[in-house]
């Protein structure tokens, strides 16, 4: 049957006279029978990718993209007057993820299926995805975001398993949503729920009774990456999803063949970051009670296990009160307890709070200081250190960029990586370019289809290709041609859904990404302040430029939270200023979440990636940037430091403080910000301006107070020490855009060296170093 045929079948009627929600239900469904059709065999081992995060984002697009019938269904949908766009504007967005980590879960399953490889995502059904937000006098409202409807992705299965918790038993549902891969293979990604789950237990914003797990289990993602509320329901989300991994787990490998002796033959468990830790210890469990005993068990776990690191900011490294774990898993207890005692037989215990200096003869010539507990799983006998777990029980350790591993091997996990090093290794981000290129950029795509042909799309390295035509003028033209074209687009969507006029021949400087003080958001509002009182002053911009911001604050992070009621201020003053406006705008995209990036991307002309070096573990929005031909401004922190090494000094902005420099402030906690605000005399003008007349008019003094106050007096991320460097690059960056030409080679240079940053490549090497699934011989099970 043919698209249309098949269209028309589920349709039940002519498309002319179809509504646009009747349109997408019948191509959801359409879509999910392609999908299915494409599933393939099980392979003998297979990948686990467990996650508490998928954030995939809408899949209607994506999966006719992938399965090859995107450009014919608009075609036939446009024959008949309707337009795709509006279709796609229906479907919900599934925020099952917070930020980059959830994210690069959906690229790394995208990638996984594509390549052919056997394996499937694991997490959380969450009925309601990371909050909505809403922006009522100048601050973050937070509502909830519902995206399961009558007709969905999910696909309930009758898999169900029991899960023990203390006093309570639950029994689990799995829904699964196809994965599509690029022209390839379909997987699943499963993700498990209660039906017990009550939404209407939802009252005022987003709170809900904490205690009632069987009704609140899986209604939420935990929105936080940075308070203590809701730490026991985070456990009881954590062990839910392991405890039915590892019994999916156990249940398909056993049924391809495996005797669990063996498991590591069928199964990889690919940990992200220590959210699913308890695995482990669940796997350990559950093979102990089918006959292993516990030193095998333990064996074949740490046979089967793998953890990627996704941050070392000690505030995310997660670490559990064996008080909470009794409370909720008490079955894992003395697991655990077993699991520390192991490690600590390899040391000499000098004292209760100190194991030895020295390892016992087995490590002694490798390693023989460290610093006191820092490789014990159980801290003072009640804090449990997940990663900890991961390291000791699991056979790779990764980070996920270049200088985000080095900093784990030096600092960070430095007594580990002395005991293992042979378990470390670095797996550098990516991001699917189906949806990061194909799908967000039209235009882009096919420019680039006719100049260097399509084998880009399968590998991505062939855009390089693009390096010969360095010079071709004509080329370049268009570059900017497509560029300017997006920004088109992106304005008449910014007027329509926030009301905000902005001159699409401005320039377009946007930073997009989770709202947090290391990302230093803060930095560039002082920029727009600095910006601000240079126009006032008489001091005009050649070409205009638009400061686009998009980002949501952890509910109980409270500077967050003031960084974005200054963000609005600013955006108030400086776009109702008739002095200025006409030469600077400010916009705070309300709401980002992946739909909107996909909208803001194509359109950018400066990425800002201004971490404070060392923090940002990778970043995956740079690389999303410079494939879409932004030019990146930024620190030399995370993936920018591999993007400044592909592209060369002449097409990226660098500024700042190196990790080296920061890591030694934080050393000798000889930092100082306020000797900055007294010896600099814009940062005193940028800072006095966030508590000025004008900013009390309309914003609230004591979220201005309180930030004025932290960025004098403790600025734990640096912003006074790179503001400088910080705006004067941004000038030169600005300055540069002035050359058309010499812009547009640089667009061309980021673009064609962005190759590497696709996901393809990072599973490529996830599956050579350390899943090592066969992807050409074909090894089927039975
Ligand atoms: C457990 C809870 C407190 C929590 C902590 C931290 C929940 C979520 C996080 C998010 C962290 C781990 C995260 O998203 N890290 C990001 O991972 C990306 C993918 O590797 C990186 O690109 C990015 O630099 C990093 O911040």
């Amino acid at each position: 049957m043919s698209v249309q045929e098949t269209l028309l079948k589920h349709l039940g009627k002519g498309i002319a006279e179809s509504s646009n929600e009747e349109l997408y239900g019948a191509l959801l469904q359409m879509v999910q029978e392609l999908a299915v059709e494409k599933e393939a065999p099980q392979e003998k081992k297979k990948i686990y990718y467990i996650s508490a995060e998928f954030l995939i984002g809408k899949l209607l697009s994506n999966n006719m993209i992938n399965l090859g019938i995107y450009e014919e269904v608009r075609e036939i949908l446009a024959s008949h007057g309707k337009d795709i766009c509006e279709i796609e504007e229906l479907e919900p967005e599934p925020s099952l993820g917070n930020g980059g980590l959830g994210r690069l879960a959906a690229c790394f399953l995208d990638s996984i299926a594509t390549l052919g490889m056997c394996g499937d995502g694991i997490g959380l059904n969450y009925h309601f995805g990371l909050f909505k937000q809403e922006f009522e006098n100048g601050l973050q409202k937070e509502t909830p975001n519902p995206w399961i409807e009558e007709k969905s992705w999910l696909i309930k299965t009758d898999v169900s398993y029991p899960v023990s918790f203390r006093g309570l038993t639950l029994k689990s549902r799995m829904y699964d949503i196809e994965v599509t891969g690029y022209e390839n293979r379909t997987n699943k990604l499963h993700l498990f729920d209660v039906d017990s789950v009550d939404e209407t237990i939802v009252q005022d914003g987003i709170s809900f009774d904490k205690e009632d797990i069987a009704k609140n289990l899986t209604l939420f993602l935990y929105p936080d990456d940075s308070d203590d509320n809701g730490r026991l329901l985070r456990i009881y989300q954590q062990y839910f999803m392991v405890s039915n991994g590892a019994q999916l787990i156990l249940d398909e490998c056993v049924e391809r063949g495996s005797n669990l002796y063996d498991l590591p033959d069928y199964a990889v468990i690919q940990i992200n970051d220590t959210h699913p830790t308890m695995v482990i210890p669940e796997l350990i469990r559950l093979l102990n009670a089918r006959g292993l005993d516990m030193d095998e068990a333990i064996d074949v776990v740490s046979r089967t296990c793998a953890y990627t690191n996704h941050t070392i900011l000690a505030e995310a490294l997660e670490k559990w009160p064996m008080a909470y774990l009794k409370k909720v898993v008490p079955q894992l207890v003395p697991i655990i307890e077993i699991l520390d005692d192991k490690v600590r037989r390899k040391y000499t215990v000098i004292s209760k709070h100190s194991v030895s200096r020295k390892f016992s003869e087995e490590y002694s010539e490798k390693v023989n200081e460290y610093s006191d507990e820092s490789v014990a799983i159980i801290d003072h006998g009640d804090v449990v250190h997940m990663a900890h777990i991961d390291i000791h029980y699991g056979f790779s350790v990764n980070g996920v960029a270049a200088l985000h591993t080095e900093i784990l091997k030096e600092n960070e996990l430095h007594s580990f990586y002395r005991i293992y090093p042979e378990k470390f290794n670095n797996k550098t981000n990516g991001i699917t370019f189906r949806r990061w290129l194909l799908y967000c950029n039209p235009l882009l795509t096919r420019l680039l289809d006719e100049q260097i042909g399509t084998g880009y799309k399968k590998d991505a390295k062939e855009l390089e290709k693009l390096l010969e035509f360095e010079n071709d003028q004509k080329l370049l033209a268009s570059l900017l041609e497509i560029k300017n074209e997006n920004k088109k687009v992106l304005c008449d969507y910014l007027k329509v859904s926030q009301g905000i006029e902005v001159d699409p021949n401005s320039i377009f400087d946007i930073q997009i990404k989770r709202l947090h003080e290391y990302k230093r958001q803060q930095m560039n509002a002082l920029y727009v302040i600095h910006k601000y009182l240079e126009i006032k002053a008489g001091k005009k911009p050649n070409t205009p430029i638009t400061v686009i911001f998009g980002a949501k604050a952890a509910p109980a992070y409270v500077i967050a939270k003031d960084i974005i009621h200054l963000i609005l201020c600013l955006q108030e003053i400086v776009n109702q200023d008739p002095d200025v406006s006409p030469y600077m705008k400010v916009v705070m995209v309300e709401n980002y979440n992946v739909s909107k990036a996909e909208k803001l991307i194509p359109a950018c002309d400066i990425s800002e990636q201004i971490s404070l070096a060392s923090k940002e573990a990778s970043g995956t929005g740079n690389m999303k940037f410079m494939l879409n031909g932004a030019v990146t401004l930024g620190t030399e922190d995370g993936a920018n430091v591999e993007i400044h090494e592909l592209v060369g000094d002449d097409n990226i902005f660098v500024f700042g403080a190196e990790s080296d420099e920061v890591i030694k402030h934080y050393d000798h906690a000889d930092y100082v910000s306020r000797s900055y605000y007294e010896k600099d005399p814009d940062i005193k003008a940028a800072i006095d301006f966030i508590t000025c007349e004008k900013m009390l008019e309309i914003g609230q003094e004591e979220n201005l107070r309180r930030l004025q106050n932290e960025l004098l007096n403790k600025d734990w991320f640096m912003t006074l020490l790179d503001f400088k460097a910080y705006t004067k690059k941004k000038e030169e960056a600005l300055r540069a855009y002035e050359d058309r030409t010499a812009w547009a080679k640089k667009m061309l240079v980021n673009i064609a060296r962005a190759g590497y940053f696709s996901s393809d490549r990072t599973i490529e090497e996830y599956n050579r170093d350390i899943w090592r699934l066969k992807t050409d011989a074909h090894e089927t099970c039975q």
